[in-house]
Protein backbone atom coordinates (compact mmCIF):
# COMPACT_ATOMS: atom_id res chain seq x y z
CA UNK A 1 0.00 0.00 0.00
CA UNK A 2 1.00 3.57 -0.72
CA UNK A 3 1.60 6.40 1.69
CA UNK A 4 -1.54 7.88 0.52
CA UNK A 5 -3.82 4.66 0.84
CA UNK A 6 -2.56 3.99 4.17
CA UNK A 7 -2.94 7.63 5.95
CA UNK A 8 -6.88 7.37 6.56
CA UNK A 9 -6.55 3.82 8.23
CA UNK A 10 -3.87 5.48 10.60
CA UNK A 11 -5.90 8.19 11.65
CA UNK A 12 -9.31 6.63 11.75
CA UNK A 13 -8.23 5.60 15.33
CA UNK A 14 -9.01 9.04 16.48
CA UNK A 15 -11.84 10.14 17.15
CA UNK A 16 -11.71 13.57 15.81
CA UNK A 17 -11.74 12.14 11.88
CA UNK A 18 -14.66 10.86 12.13
CA UNK A 19 -16.51 13.58 14.75
CA UNK A 20 -14.92 16.53 13.08
CA UNK A 21 -13.47 15.54 9.94
CA UNK A 22 -15.67 13.30 8.10
CA UNK A 23 -18.06 16.12 8.11
CA UNK A 24 -15.83 17.97 6.07
CA UNK A 25 -14.84 15.35 3.77
CA UNK A 26 -18.86 14.43 3.02
CA UNK A 27 -19.67 18.21 2.38
CA UNK A 28 -20.95 19.20 5.27
CA UNK A 29 -18.40 21.53 6.49
CA UNK A 30 -20.42 24.41 6.03
CA UNK A 31 -22.89 23.38 8.48
CA UNK A 32 -23.23 24.52 11.66
CA UNK A 33 -21.95 22.69 14.56
CA UNK A 34 -22.22 24.72 17.50
CA UNK A 35 -23.71 28.08 18.79
CA UNK A 36 -23.60 30.50 22.04
CA UNK A 37 -24.29 33.93 23.23
CA UNK A 38 -21.38 35.70 20.63
CA UNK A 39 -20.56 33.08 18.20
CA UNK A 40 -21.16 29.67 15.99
CA UNK A 41 -19.08 27.62 14.54
CA UNK A 42 -19.52 25.62 11.58
CA UNK A 43 -18.10 21.67 11.24
CA UNK A 44 -15.01 23.06 8.76
CA UNK A 45 -14.58 25.98 11.05
CA UNK A 46 -14.31 23.50 13.68
CA UNK A 47 -12.01 21.14 11.57
CA UNK A 48 -9.78 24.61 11.16
CA UNK A 49 -9.51 25.82 14.88
CA UNK A 50 -9.14 22.35 16.59
CA UNK A 51 -6.31 22.55 13.97
CA UNK A 52 -4.89 25.59 15.07
CA UNK A 53 -5.39 24.37 18.84
CA UNK A 54 -3.08 21.69 18.40
CA UNK A 55 -0.05 23.35 16.78
CA UNK A 56 -1.03 26.06 19.74
CA UNK A 57 -0.46 22.99 22.13
CA UNK A 58 3.34 21.59 20.25
CA UNK A 59 4.11 24.86 20.48
CA UNK A 60 3.54 24.99 23.89
CA UNK A 61 5.83 22.08 24.37
CA UNK A 62 2.44 19.88 25.63
CA UNK A 63 3.50 16.11 24.34
CA UNK A 64 0.82 13.29 23.20
CA UNK A 65 -0.65 11.37 25.93
CA UNK A 66 0.36 14.56 28.94
CA UNK A 67 -2.87 15.68 30.18
CA UNK A 68 -4.64 19.32 29.51
CA UNK A 69 -7.54 20.64 31.94
CA UNK A 70 -10.54 22.31 30.90
CA UNK A 71 -12.05 24.29 33.03
CA UNK A 72 -14.68 26.23 31.21
CA UNK A 73 -17.79 27.15 31.10
CA UNK A 74 -20.28 25.85 27.89
CA UNK A 75 -18.75 28.02 24.94
CA UNK A 76 -17.65 27.10 21.72
CA UNK A 77 -14.33 27.08 22.72
CA UNK A 78 -14.86 24.11 24.43
CA UNK A 79 -15.27 21.74 21.34
CA UNK A 80 -12.23 23.43 20.05
CA UNK A 81 -9.83 22.79 22.70
CA UNK A 82 -11.14 19.23 23.25
CA UNK A 83 -10.73 18.42 19.50
CA UNK A 84 -8.09 19.87 19.38
CA UNK A 85 -6.25 17.79 21.96
CA UNK A 86 -7.31 14.85 20.44
CA UNK A 87 -6.20 15.89 17.77
CA UNK A 88 -2.81 16.61 19.04
CA UNK A 89 -3.04 12.82 20.86
CA UNK A 90 -2.82 15.37 24.21
CA UNK A 91 -5.64 13.62 26.50
CA UNK A 92 -8.31 16.63 27.79
CA UNK A 93 -9.74 16.55 31.49
CA UNK A 94 -12.73 18.61 31.70
CA UNK A 95 -13.61 19.84 35.09
CA UNK A 96 -16.82 20.33 37.07
CA UNK A 97 -16.68 24.38 36.89
CA UNK A 98 -19.10 24.59 40.37
CA UNK A 99 -16.53 22.29 42.33
CA UNK A 100 -14.87 24.80 45.03
CA UNK A 101 -11.46 25.92 44.54
CA UNK A 102 -9.71 23.38 46.38
CA UNK A 103 -11.32 20.50 44.94
CA UNK A 104 -10.44 21.86 41.39
CA UNK A 105 -6.72 22.21 42.56
CA UNK A 106 -6.93 18.01 43.78
CA UNK A 107 -7.82 17.46 40.60
CA UNK A 108 -5.56 19.81 38.31
CA UNK A 109 -2.75 17.85 41.13
CA UNK A 110 -3.92 14.46 39.99
CA UNK A 111 -4.03 14.52 36.76
CA UNK A 112 -1.03 16.34 36.37
CA UNK A 113 -2.22 18.79 34.01
CA UNK A 114 0.50 20.38 32.02
CA UNK A 115 -1.90 23.30 30.68
CA UNK A 116 -5.40 24.79 32.01
CA UNK A 117 -7.70 26.42 29.98
CA UNK A 118 -9.95 28.33 31.81
CA UNK A 119 -13.01 30.96 31.51
CA UNK A 120 -11.82 34.02 32.55
CA UNK A 121 -14.73 34.63 35.13
CA UNK A 122 -13.43 31.40 37.05
CA UNK A 123 -9.94 32.58 37.23
CA UNK A 124 -10.16 34.67 40.38
CA UNK A 125 -10.78 31.65 42.40
CA UNK A 126 -8.43 29.04 40.63
CA UNK A 127 -5.65 31.63 41.32
CA UNK A 128 -4.19 30.51 45.01
CA UNK A 129 -4.37 26.46 43.87
CA UNK A 130 -2.84 27.35 40.39
CA UNK A 131 -0.04 28.50 42.47
CA UNK A 132 1.06 25.27 44.05
CA UNK A 133 0.79 23.09 40.88
CA UNK A 134 4.44 22.16 39.92
CA UNK A 135 3.12 20.28 36.85
CA UNK A 136 1.25 22.98 35.61
CA UNK A 137 2.88 25.23 32.89
CA UNK A 138 0.42 27.06 30.87
CA UNK A 139 -2.63 28.45 31.82
CA UNK A 140 -5.07 29.72 28.80
CA UNK A 141 -7.86 32.23 29.79
CA UNK A 142 -11.11 31.98 27.41
CA UNK A 143 -13.08 34.84 26.80
CA UNK A 144 -11.54 37.19 29.21
CA UNK A 145 -8.40 40.00 28.56
CA UNK A 146 -6.26 38.22 31.32
CA UNK A 147 -2.82 35.98 30.79
CA UNK A 148 -2.61 34.49 27.70
CA UNK A 149 -5.85 34.91 25.68
CA UNK A 150 -7.41 31.45 24.08
CA UNK A 151 -7.05 33.78 20.36
CA UNK A 152 -3.29 34.03 21.08
CA UNK A 153 -2.43 30.45 21.80
CA UNK A 154 -3.85 29.32 18.81
CA UNK A 155 -1.49 28.46 15.93
CA UNK A 156 -1.06 28.23 12.41
CA UNK A 157 -2.72 24.42 12.35
CA UNK A 158 0.41 23.60 10.44
CA UNK A 159 1.02 19.54 10.69
CA UNK A 160 -2.82 19.12 12.11
CA UNK A 161 -4.44 18.98 9.18
CA UNK A 162 -5.31 15.90 9.73
CA UNK A 163 -5.35 14.25 13.73
CA UNK A 164 -2.80 12.26 14.64
CA UNK A 165 -2.67 8.72 14.38
CA UNK A 166 -4.49 6.71 17.31
CA UNK A 167 -5.43 3.63 18.35
CA UNK A 168 -9.24 2.91 19.09
CA UNK A 169 -8.31 1.76 22.20
CA UNK A 170 -6.35 4.31 23.55
CA UNK A 171 -7.31 6.82 25.95
CA UNK A 172 -8.47 9.68 24.71
CA UNK A 173 -9.63 11.76 27.70
CA UNK A 174 -10.30 11.52 31.38
CA UNK A 175 -13.50 12.88 33.31
CA UNK A 176 -13.69 12.79 37.02
CA UNK A 177 -16.73 10.75 38.90
CA UNK A 178 -18.96 13.62 40.62
CA UNK A 179 -18.04 11.65 43.97
CA UNK A 180 -21.29 12.05 45.90
CA UNK A 181 -19.93 9.88 48.82
CA UNK A 182 -16.01 9.84 48.50
CA UNK A 183 -13.35 12.10 46.57
CA UNK A 184 -14.06 12.34 42.54
CA UNK A 185 -11.85 9.80 40.99
CA UNK A 186 -9.91 9.97 36.99
CA UNK A 187 -12.17 7.80 34.79
CA UNK A 188 -10.32 7.48 31.67
CA UNK A 189 -12.07 6.79 28.23
CA UNK A 190 -10.66 5.45 25.18
CA UNK A 191 -10.93 7.09 21.07
CA UNK A 192 -13.87 4.57 20.63
CA UNK A 193 -16.17 4.97 23.57
CA UNK A 194 -17.54 7.99 22.29
CA UNK A 195 -18.13 6.39 18.72
CA UNK A 196 -19.59 3.72 20.85
CA UNK A 197 -22.07 5.81 22.68
CA UNK A 198 -23.45 7.69 19.67
CA UNK A 199 -23.91 4.54 17.65
CA UNK A 200 -25.92 2.81 20.69
CA UNK A 201 -28.13 5.37 22.20
CA UNK A 202 -27.78 8.11 20.28
CA UNK A 203 -28.69 6.18 17.08
CA UNK A 204 -31.02 4.00 18.30
CA UNK A 205 -32.59 5.56 20.97
CA UNK A 206 -32.50 8.75 20.61
CA UNK A 207 -32.86 8.22 16.61
CA UNK A 208 -30.93 11.88 16.35
CA UNK A 209 -30.95 12.71 12.90
CA UNK A 210 -29.22 15.57 10.82
CA UNK A 211 -31.98 18.53 11.31
CA UNK A 212 -31.73 18.08 15.09
CA UNK A 213 -30.80 21.39 17.17
CA UNK A 214 -29.92 20.05 20.59
CA UNK A 215 -29.92 22.01 23.72
CA UNK A 216 -28.33 20.68 26.80
CA UNK A 217 -29.23 22.03 30.32
CA UNK A 218 -26.88 19.44 31.83
CA UNK A 219 -22.95 21.05 31.04
CA UNK A 220 -20.18 19.60 28.67
CA UNK A 221 -18.14 18.77 31.95
CA UNK A 222 -20.49 16.32 32.42
CA UNK A 223 -20.26 12.65 30.74
CA UNK A 224 -23.97 13.56 30.03
CA UNK A 225 -23.56 17.11 28.48
CA UNK A 226 -21.06 16.09 26.50
CA UNK A 227 -22.52 13.33 25.00
CA UNK A 228 -26.03 15.20 24.87
CA UNK A 229 -24.04 18.97 23.73
CA UNK A 230 -21.39 17.78 21.63
CA UNK A 231 -20.73 13.92 20.33
CA UNK A 232 -24.43 12.80 19.79
CA UNK A 233 -25.08 16.30 17.45
CA UNK A 234 -21.44 15.75 15.89
CA UNK A 235 -22.29 12.13 14.94
CA UNK A 236 -24.69 13.05 12.33
CA UNK A 237 -23.64 16.52 11.27
CA UNK A 238 -26.54 18.24 13.34
CA UNK A 239 -26.16 21.27 15.61
CA UNK A 240 -26.38 22.05 19.56
CA UNK A 241 -27.14 25.80 21.28
CA UNK A 242 -24.17 25.84 24.21
CA UNK A 243 -25.10 28.08 27.63
CA UNK A 244 -22.77 29.50 29.68
CA UNK A 245 -24.83 30.21 32.50
CA UNK A 246 -26.61 28.22 35.22
CA UNK A 247 -29.40 26.40 33.92
CA UNK A 248 -32.40 28.55 35.92
CA UNK A 249 -35.97 27.86 34.80
CA UNK A 250 -35.66 31.40 33.42
CA UNK A 251 -32.43 30.78 31.00
CA UNK A 252 -33.72 28.05 29.85
CA UNK A 253 -36.99 28.81 28.87
CA UNK A 254 -34.99 31.78 27.25
CA UNK A 255 -32.52 29.64 24.87
CA UNK A 256 -35.99 27.54 24.35
CA UNK A 257 -37.57 30.40 22.91
CA UNK A 258 -34.40 31.65 20.88
CA UNK A 259 -33.28 28.88 19.56
CA UNK A 260 -36.27 26.25 19.07
CA UNK A 261 -34.56 23.04 20.09
CA UNK A 262 -35.56 19.70 19.10
CA UNK A 263 -33.86 17.68 21.53
CA UNK A 264 -33.57 18.98 25.01
CA UNK A 265 -31.72 17.13 27.51
CA UNK A 266 -31.77 18.10 31.22
CA UNK A 267 -31.97 16.59 35.25
CA UNK A 268 -35.31 16.26 37.26
CA UNK A 269 -34.49 18.65 39.16
CA UNK A 270 -34.58 21.09 36.31
CA UNK A 271 -37.76 19.62 35.01
CA UNK A 272 -39.33 19.88 38.19
CA UNK A 273 -38.22 23.69 38.25
CA UNK A 274 -39.38 24.42 34.92
CA UNK A 275 -43.36 22.85 35.52
CA UNK A 276 -43.26 24.93 38.28
CA UNK A 277 -42.65 28.07 36.08
CA UNK A 278 -45.61 30.10 35.15
CA UNK A 279 -44.37 30.42 31.33
CA UNK A 280 -43.67 26.38 30.48
CA UNK A 281 -46.31 25.50 28.18
CA UNK A 282 -46.81 23.64 25.13
CA UNK A 283 -43.01 22.62 24.00
CA UNK A 284 -41.55 24.65 26.70
CA UNK A 285 -41.31 27.40 24.18
CA UNK A 286 -40.09 25.63 21.26
CA UNK A 287 -42.36 25.09 18.32
CA UNK A 288 -39.80 22.15 16.83
CA UNK A 289 -39.65 20.36 20.34
CA UNK A 290 -39.59 16.18 19.49
CA UNK A 291 -37.63 14.85 22.59
CA UNK A 292 -36.79 15.53 26.22
CA UNK A 293 -34.55 13.14 27.61
CA UNK A 294 -33.31 13.25 31.71
CA UNK A 295 -30.58 11.36 33.75
CA UNK A 296 -28.31 11.86 36.36
CA UNK A 297 -31.17 10.64 38.89
CA UNK A 298 -34.68 9.30 38.39
CA UNK A 299 -37.49 11.15 36.79
CA UNK A 300 -40.26 10.85 39.59
CA UNK A 301 -43.21 9.44 37.89
CA UNK A 302 -45.61 12.31 38.72
CA UNK A 303 -42.94 14.85 37.18
CA UNK A 304 -42.77 12.91 33.28
CA UNK A 305 -46.79 12.54 33.47
CA UNK A 306 -47.41 16.17 34.32
CA UNK A 307 -44.61 17.41 31.59
CA UNK A 308 -46.08 14.81 29.12
CA UNK A 309 -49.25 16.77 29.54
CA UNK A 310 -48.62 19.99 30.07
CA UNK A 311 -45.71 20.28 27.68
CA UNK A 312 -46.76 17.17 24.87
CA UNK A 313 -43.35 15.35 24.67
CA UNK A 314 -42.52 12.54 27.17
CA UNK A 315 -39.22 12.63 29.09
CA UNK A 316 -37.02 9.53 28.56
CA UNK A 317 -35.26 8.50 31.88
CA UNK A 318 -32.60 6.77 31.42
CA UNK A 319 -29.72 5.64 33.94
CA UNK A 320 -26.06 6.87 32.63
CA UNK A 321 -22.51 7.39 34.78
CA UNK A 322 -19.06 8.48 34.15
CA UNK A 323 -17.64 5.20 33.86
CA UNK A 324 -19.86 3.86 31.21
CA UNK A 325 -19.93 7.37 29.13
CA UNK A 326 -23.39 8.07 28.71
CA UNK A 327 -27.21 6.02 28.95
CA UNK A 328 -26.88 2.49 28.84
CA UNK A 329 -30.49 1.36 30.25
CA UNK A 330 -33.58 3.99 29.25
CA UNK A 331 -36.96 4.30 28.19
CA UNK A 332 -37.42 4.59 24.58
CA UNK A 333 -39.79 7.11 22.03
CA UNK A 334 -43.09 5.08 22.27
CA UNK A 335 -42.51 2.96 24.83
CA UNK A 336 -42.27 5.03 28.14
CA UNK A 337 -43.16 3.68 31.41
CA UNK A 338 -42.66 6.33 33.95
CA UNK A 339 -41.25 5.07 36.83
CA UNK A 340 -38.25 3.26 35.70
CA UNK A 341 -35.31 3.60 33.63
CA UNK A 342 -36.72 1.06 31.12
CA UNK A 343 -34.61 -1.21 29.36
CA UNK A 344 -31.15 -1.96 28.00
CA UNK A 345 -30.17 0.21 25.46
CA UNK A 346 -29.07 -1.61 22.01
CA UNK A 347 -25.70 -2.98 22.58
CA UNK A 348 -25.49 -3.08 26.66
CA UNK A 349 -26.84 -5.77 28.62
CA UNK A 350 -27.45 -5.74 32.47
CA UNK A 351 -27.95 -7.95 35.31
CA UNK A 352 -29.40 -7.11 38.95
CA UNK A 353 -27.26 -9.49 41.48
CA UNK A 354 -27.90 -10.22 45.11
CA UNK A 355 -25.32 -9.73 47.73
CA UNK A 356 -24.39 -13.72 47.20
CA UNK A 357 -23.70 -13.14 43.58
CA UNK A 358 -26.28 -14.74 42.37
CA UNK A 359 -29.14 -13.16 39.58
CA UNK A 360 -31.62 -11.89 41.49
CA UNK A 361 -35.34 -12.94 40.92
CA UNK A 362 -38.02 -10.31 39.65
CA UNK A 363 -38.40 -7.95 42.19
CA UNK A 364 -36.01 -8.78 44.24
CA UNK A 365 -33.53 -5.84 44.78
CA UNK A 366 -30.18 -6.46 43.79
CA UNK A 367 -26.88 -4.33 42.40
CA UNK A 368 -26.88 -3.33 38.95
CA UNK A 369 -24.29 -4.35 36.27
CA UNK A 370 -23.76 -3.51 32.95
CA UNK A 371 -21.81 -4.96 30.43
CA UNK A 372 -21.44 -2.44 27.16
CA UNK A 373 -18.64 -1.18 24.71
CA UNK A 374 -18.18 2.29 26.46
CA UNK A 375 -17.08 0.90 29.66
CA UNK A 376 -14.25 3.47 30.99
CA UNK A 377 -10.26 2.04 30.87
CA UNK A 378 -10.45 2.70 34.93
CA UNK A 379 -9.72 4.87 37.05
CA UNK A 380 -6.35 6.49 37.62
CA UNK A 381 -4.26 5.58 39.94
CA UNK A 382 -6.64 3.90 42.29
CA UNK A 383 -6.08 0.24 41.74
CA UNK A 384 -8.23 -1.33 44.30
CA UNK A 385 -11.19 0.71 43.07
CA UNK A 386 -11.17 -0.08 39.19
CA UNK A 387 -10.56 -3.48 40.38
CA UNK A 388 -13.87 -3.70 42.07
CA UNK A 389 -15.67 -1.44 39.44
CA UNK A 390 -14.72 -2.66 36.49
CA UNK A 391 -14.83 -6.53 36.94
CA UNK A 392 -13.80 -8.45 33.61
CA UNK A 393 -16.53 -7.20 31.22
CA UNK A 394 -19.03 -6.10 33.67
CA UNK A 395 -19.19 -2.71 35.48
CA UNK A 396 -20.56 -2.71 39.04
CA UNK A 397 -22.68 0.51 39.31
CA UNK A 398 -23.62 0.96 43.44
CA UNK A 399 -27.31 1.34 42.30
CA UNK A 400 -29.99 -0.64 43.33
CA UNK A 401 -32.35 -1.84 41.05
CA UNK A 402 -35.22 -4.39 40.53
CA UNK A 403 -36.29 -6.20 37.23
CA UNK A 404 -40.26 -5.88 37.16
CA UNK A 405 -42.04 -9.24 36.08
CA UNK A 406 -43.11 -6.87 32.50
CA UNK A 407 -38.72 -6.81 31.75
CA UNK A 408 -38.02 -3.03 32.55
CA UNK A 409 -35.56 -2.18 35.21
CA UNK A 410 -36.80 0.04 38.15
CA UNK A 411 -34.27 2.55 40.53
CA UNK A 412 -34.64 1.53 44.25
CA UNK A 413 -31.16 3.85 45.24
CA UNK A 414 -27.59 3.73 45.86
CA UNK A 415 -26.58 0.51 47.99
CA UNK A 416 -25.24 2.57 50.14
CA UNK A 417 -28.45 4.35 50.93
CA UNK A 418 -31.03 1.57 50.89
CA UNK A 419 -32.74 0.50 54.77
CA UNK A 420 -34.98 -1.90 56.10
CA UNK A 421 -38.50 -1.12 57.71
CA UNK A 422 -39.58 -4.30 59.65
CA UNK A 423 -37.39 -5.98 58.10
CA UNK A 424 -38.43 -4.99 54.53
CA UNK A 425 -36.53 -3.22 52.06
CA UNK A 426 -37.29 0.65 52.06
CA UNK A 427 -35.75 2.44 48.79
CA UNK A 428 -35.47 5.96 49.80
CA UNK A 429 -36.05 6.84 46.02
CA UNK A 430 -40.00 5.32 46.18
CA UNK A 431 -40.86 7.47 49.26
CA UNK A 432 -39.41 10.69 47.88
CA UNK A 433 -41.05 10.07 44.82
CA UNK A 434 -44.42 10.08 46.64
CA UNK A 435 -43.96 12.78 48.04
CA UNK A 436 -43.02 15.11 45.45
CA UNK A 437 -46.36 14.17 44.21
CA UNK A 438 -48.06 16.34 46.39
CA UNK A 439 -48.57 19.49 45.26
CA UNK A 440 -47.01 21.64 48.52
CA UNK A 441 -43.57 19.98 47.39
CA UNK A 442 -40.69 20.74 45.42
CA UNK A 443 -38.01 18.19 46.40
CA UNK A 444 -37.80 15.17 48.82
CA UNK A 445 -35.09 13.33 50.39
CA UNK A 446 -35.52 10.69 52.68
CA UNK A 447 -32.66 8.45 54.71
CA UNK A 448 -33.14 5.64 57.38
CA UNK A 449 -33.11 6.87 61.20
CA UNK A 450 -33.41 5.00 64.60
CA UNK A 451 -36.85 5.95 66.46
CA UNK A 452 -36.75 5.79 70.18
CA UNK A 453 -36.56 1.89 70.11
CA UNK A 454 -33.42 1.96 67.67
CA UNK A 455 -35.13 0.83 65.10
CA UNK A 456 -34.90 2.48 61.59
CA UNK A 457 -37.36 4.30 60.17
CA UNK A 458 -38.01 6.66 57.03
CA UNK A 459 -37.26 10.55 57.76
CA UNK A 460 -37.61 13.09 55.38
CA UNK A 461 -36.49 16.10 54.32
CA UNK A 462 -38.37 18.22 51.84
CA UNK A 463 -38.10 21.46 50.28
CA UNK A 464 -41.58 23.49 49.83
CA UNK A 465 -42.78 25.37 46.54
CA UNK A 466 -43.17 28.61 46.80
CA UNK A 467 -46.81 29.59 48.83
CA UNK A 468 -46.45 26.73 50.96
CA UNK A 469 -45.62 26.41 54.87
CA UNK A 470 -44.74 23.66 56.98
CA UNK A 471 -47.24 22.83 59.83
CA UNK A 472 -48.21 20.40 61.71
CA UNK A 473 -51.31 19.81 59.10
CA UNK A 474 -49.59 19.68 55.97
CA UNK A 475 -46.90 17.45 58.05
CA UNK A 476 -49.93 14.97 58.86
CA UNK A 477 -51.45 15.21 55.36
CA UNK A 478 -48.42 14.10 53.46
CA UNK A 479 -47.81 11.29 55.84
CA UNK A 480 -51.18 10.04 54.61
CA UNK A 481 -50.14 10.59 51.21
CA UNK A 482 -47.51 8.21 51.05
CA UNK A 483 -49.12 5.60 53.11
CA UNK A 484 -51.23 6.00 50.45
CA UNK A 485 -48.90 5.84 47.66
CA UNK A 486 -46.14 4.03 48.86
CA UNK A 487 -47.33 1.47 51.12
CA UNK A 488 -48.41 2.05 55.04
CA UNK A 489 -44.86 0.96 56.58
CA UNK A 490 -42.79 3.43 54.51
CA UNK A 491 -44.77 6.79 54.95
CA UNK A 492 -42.20 9.26 57.06
CA UNK A 493 -42.25 8.95 61.01
CA UNK A 494 -39.88 12.66 60.63
CA UNK A 495 -40.65 15.52 58.51
CA UNK A 496 -38.37 18.18 58.41
CA UNK A 497 -38.68 21.24 55.76
CA UNK A 498 -35.48 22.65 54.44
CA UNK A 499 -34.85 25.94 52.26
CA UNK A 500 -32.63 23.58 49.68
CA UNK A 501 -31.31 19.76 49.74
CA UNK A 502 -27.19 19.25 50.04
CA UNK A 503 -26.52 18.13 46.92
CA UNK A 504 -23.49 17.51 44.33
CA UNK A 505 -22.07 20.12 42.25
CA UNK A 506 -23.78 18.02 39.51
CA UNK A 507 -26.96 18.01 41.47
CA UNK A 508 -27.04 14.78 43.15
CA UNK A 509 -28.78 14.52 46.70
CA UNK A 510 -26.21 14.21 49.37
CA UNK A 511 -28.08 11.62 51.41
CA UNK A 512 -24.92 10.71 53.46
CA UNK A 513 -24.88 14.20 54.69
CA UNK A 514 -28.25 14.00 55.63
CA UNK A 515 -27.79 11.00 57.69
CA UNK A 516 -24.53 13.03 59.45
CA UNK A 517 -27.14 15.91 60.42
CA UNK A 518 -29.57 13.12 61.96
CA UNK A 519 -26.65 10.77 63.36
CA UNK A 520 -28.73 8.37 62.01
C1 LIG B 1 -27.32 7.95 39.14
C2 LIG B 1 -29.49 7.66 37.94
C3 LIG B 1 -31.52 6.75 38.53
C4 LIG B 1 -26.95 6.52 39.45
C5 LIG B 1 -24.69 10.25 33.79
C6 LIG B 1 -26.23 10.07 31.98
O1 LIG B 1 -25.31 10.70 36.05
C7 LIG B 1 -24.43 10.37 35.27
O2 LIG B 1 -23.16 10.03 35.70
P1 LIG B 1 -22.55 10.18 37.16
O3 LIG B 1 -21.26 9.45 37.15
O4 LIG B 1 -23.57 9.41 38.12
C8 LIG B 1 -23.94 8.07 37.91
C9 LIG B 1 -25.00 7.68 38.93
O5 LIG B 1 -26.08 8.62 38.89
N1 LIG B 1 -28.20 8.06 37.97
C10 LIG B 1 -27.91 8.60 36.78
N2 LIG B 1 -28.98 8.57 35.97
C11 LIG B 1 -29.99 7.98 36.66
N3 LIG B 1 -30.25 7.05 38.85
N4 LIG B 1 -32.08 7.06 37.33
C12 LIG B 1 -31.36 7.67 36.37
N5 LIG B 1 -31.92 7.98 35.19
O6 LIG B 1 -26.74 6.42 40.81
C13 LIG B 1 -25.65 6.34 38.66
O7 LIG B 1 -24.86 5.28 39.15
O8 LIG B 1 -22.55 11.60 37.59
C14 LIG B 1 -25.98 10.20 33.34
C15 LIG B 1 -25.23 10.01 31.07
C16 LIG B 1 -23.93 10.05 31.50
C17 LIG B 1 -23.66 10.18 32.88
N6 LIG B 1 -22.38 10.24 33.28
Amino acid sequence: MDQEARQPLATEGNAADWFVDRHVRDGRGGSTAFRDADRSLTYAALQRESGRFASGLARAGIGRECRIALVLLDSVDFPVAFWGALRAGVVPVPINTLLPADQTGSILADCRAQLLVVSAPLLPALRPVIAGLPALRHVIVAGGAEGTQFAEFLGDGAGFERPVQAHADEVAFWLYSSGSTSTPKGVRHVHASLRATADTYAAQVLGIQPDDVVFSAAKLFFAYGLGNAMTFPMSVGASSVLLAQRPTPDAVLEVMRTHQPSIFAGVPTLFAGLLAHPATGPGAGSARLRRCISAGEALPRHIGETWSRVVGTDILDGIGSTEMLHIFLSNRPDDVQYGTSGLPVPGYEVRVVTESGTDAAEEEPGELLVRGPSAAEGYWNQRAKSRSTFVGEWTFTGDKYVRQPDGYYRYCGRTDDMFKVSGVWVSPFEVEAALVSHPAVLEAAVVGHPDGDGLTKPRAFIVLKQGWEASAALREELQAHVKERAGPWKYPRWIEALRELPKTATGKIQRFKLREITGG
